[in-house]
C-alpha cells in the first residue's frame, strides 16, 4: 500500500468517531500524493506524515461557571496545539454547541497550512468550547469567558501559543479572555489577537478575513481575465467574516445579494445592506427577520431541512461564509446550472470533497479556504509584530499588507499547481505549498 494510503488509513483507524478531522486529512494527503510518492521512502523513514497528522499536544478541559439563575453549569474546552515547527501556535477559539475533539482538530491541521501559507512565522493550533453564547448575558459571558481562560492561561503565551476569534468569538469575549490573563499572570502581552483598539488590537483585524477573501478572490480571477466589478454573489453567513466579505464585494463594484444565519437567509435584490446587517448583528445580536422586517427589497427565507438555501439563487460568484460543509454536492450542482464560474471559501472546509471536486470538474475556479480565508490569521499575526515593537500602524498599512499577502499566497498555490502538473487546481496548489515549508522545518528541527 502506498504510504499516502496507509498514513490516512491510520488517522481513520486512531481517530474514530472524528469525520471532519478525516475529511481534512483525505483533503490535504490526496495533494501530497504526488509530492510524497516521488521520494517515497525518504517520507516513510522520517515518519513525516504520521508526526504531521498527530497533534503535538492537545488539552482538554473542565469549565464550570454560574448562570444568572445561580445555576452551576459545566462545559468542555479544547486546545489543539497541531505543529510549532514555523512558530507559536497560531488560530483561533470557537464557541459552538457543535464544538468536540473532532472539529477543533480538522480547524487545526487546516490551521497549519493556512498559517504557511502567509509568510508569517506562525505554527498551527485551534481551542473553542461547546458553550453557547446565543442568548446569555453579557455577565454569563463574561462569567464563561474567566473561567475558560483560568484553565488555559497556564498552556499559551506571547511567544507559546496565541488564541484569536471563531465563530462565537469576537471582540467582547476576547476582552474577557485578554483581562482575566494579565489577571492571573500580572503580565500585559500579545497572547491574544482580535484584541479591541484601546488595548492593543490591530486596525483592519476586524475587516480582515472578509477583506482578503475578496482580495484573493480578485486576483483568482484577473489572473483567469475576470473580475468582480458588475458581478452577482452569492453570501452564507452572516458573522464577522460574511460581512466585510459583503463589504468589501460592494467596494469592488460587485452585487452581493445573499446572506444567511443558522435559521434562514435573505435574498435582497437591492443588494445587502451593510450598514443595516452590521446593525442587527453586530450591535443587536438579532435574527435576520430584523433584517428582512427593515427592507422592503429583502425576502426572509427559513431554513428548512433539505432545501439549499442562498446556492439555489442565481449568481456569478459564490462565497460560503458561515461553517463547515454548508455546500454540498446538490449545492454544487445548482451552482453550476445556475452559471456560477467562481467558489472561494471564507469559512473553513465549507464545501463537501464531492461538491468540490464537482465544482472543479465543471470548470468553476475554486480556492479552498486555507489560502482564502488566511486573511484573518495573516492579520493577526501582524497584530502580534505590532504588539512585540509596542506601536501601532494605521489602517492603510495593515490593509495594504493584508492585500500583498493575499495577492502573494494565490500566486504561490497557483505556481505550485502549474510545478506539479496540475494547473488550475488551487486545493492541491495550496495544500502543496503550504506543505513543503512546514515538511522542511520539521526535517530541520529533528526528530520532534
Ligand atoms: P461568526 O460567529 O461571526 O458568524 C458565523 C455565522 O455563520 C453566523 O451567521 C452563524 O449563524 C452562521 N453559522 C454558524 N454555525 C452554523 C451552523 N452550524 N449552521 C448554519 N449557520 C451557522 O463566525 P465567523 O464569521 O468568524 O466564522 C465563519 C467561518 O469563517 C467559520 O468557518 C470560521 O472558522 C471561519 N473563519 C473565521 C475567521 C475569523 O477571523 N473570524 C478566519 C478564518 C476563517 P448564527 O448566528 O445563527 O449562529
Ligand atoms: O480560522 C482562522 O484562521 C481563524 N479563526 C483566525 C485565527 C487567528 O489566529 O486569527
Amino acid at each position: 500500500m502506498s504510504y499516502v494510503d496507509e498514513v490516512y488509513e491510520l488517522v481513520v483507524s486512531k481517530n474514530p468517531a472524528q469525520p471532519e478531522f478525516h475529511q481534512a486529512v483525505k483533503e490535504v494527503l490526496e495533494s501530497l500524493r504526488v509530492v510524497i510518492e516521488a521520494d517515497e521512502e525518504a517520507y516513510r523513514k522520517e515518519a513525516l506524515l504520521e508526526r504531521l497528522t498527530v497533534p503535538e499536544r492537545i488539552i482538554q478541559f473542565r469549565v464550570p461557571w454560574v448562570d444568572d439563575q445561580g445555576q452551576v453549569q459545566v462545559n468542555n474546552g479544547f486546545r489543539v496545539q497541531f505543529n510549532s515547527a514555523i512558530g507559536p501556535y497560531k488560530g483561533g477559539l470557537r464557541f459552538h454547541p457543535s464544538v468536540n475533539l473532532g472539529i477543533i482538530k480538522f480547524l487545526g491541521f487546516e490551521q497549519i497550512f493556512k498559517n504557511s501559507l502567509t509568510g508569517l512565522p506562525i505554527g498551527g493550533g485551534k481551542g473553542g468550547c461547546d458553550f453557547d453564547p446565543k442568548g446569555k448575558s453579557d455577565r454569563e459571558v463574561m462569567a464563561f469567558c474567566q473561567s475558560f481562560m483560568t484553565e488555559l492561561y497556564r498552556h499559551i503565551g506571547a511567544d507559546t501559543d496565541v488564541p484569536a476569534g471563531d465563530i462565537g468569538v469576537g471582540g467582547r469575549e476576547i476582552g474577557y479572555m485578554f483581562g482575566q490573563y494579565k489577571r492571573i499572570r500580572n503580565l500585559y502581552e500579545g497572547v491574544l489577537t482580535g484584541k479591541g483598539l484601546t488595548y492593543g488590537g490591530s486596525l483592519a483585524r476586524t475587516e480582515a478575513t472578509g477583506y482578503g477573501l475578496l482580495y484573493l478572490t480578485e486576483e483568482m480571477l484577473k489572473c483567469n481575465g475576470k473580475d468582480i466589478a458588475g458581478k452577482t454573489i452569492a453570501v452564507s453567513g452572516a458573522g464577522n467574516v460574511a460581512i466585510y466579505a459583503i463589504q468589501k464585494a460592494q467596494q469592488l463594484g460587485g452585487k452581493p445579494v445573499t446572506c444567511s444565519d443558522s435559521t434562514g437567509w435573505i435574498y435582497d435584490s437591492e443588494g445587502i445592506d451593510v450598514a443595516l446587517l452590521k446593525e442587527v448583528k453586530e450591535v443587536k445580536r438579532a435574527r435576520l427577520t430584523e433584517y428582512a422586517a427593515a427592507r422592503p427589497s429583502a425576502e426572509y427565507h427559513e431554513k428548512k431541512a433539505g432545501e439549499h438555501g442562498v446556492w439555489t439563487v442565481k449568481c456569478d460568484v459564490a462565497l460560503p461564509c458561515a461553517t463547515q460543509n454548508e455546500l454540498d454536492l446538490e449545492d454544487a450542482k445548482a451552482l453550476v446550472a445556475n452559471g456560477c464560474f467562481a467558489v472561494a471559501e471564507g469559512a473553513n472546509m465549507p464545501t463537501t470533497l464531492e461538491a468540490t471536486e464537482y465544482l472543479q470538474k465543471n470548470g468553476v475556479l475554486f480556492c479552498p479556504g486555507k489560502a482564502s480565508n488566511a486573511g484573518g490569521v495573516a492579520t493577526s499575526a501582524l497584530e502580534m509584530s505590532q504588539n512585540s515593537e509596542r506601536l501601532s500602524w494605521t489602517f492603510e498599512e495593515v490593509d495594504s499588507k493584508l492585500q500583498s499577502i493575499m495577492v502573494n499566497i494565490f500566486h504561490n498555490l497557483d505556481d505550485a499547481s502549474k510545478k506539479y502538473g496540475m494547473e488550475g487546481d488551487y486545493v492541491a496548489g495550496a495544500n502543496i505549498a503550504g506543505f513543503l515549508k512546514v515538511a522542511e522545518a520539521m526535517r530541520a528541527q529533528g526528530v520532534c
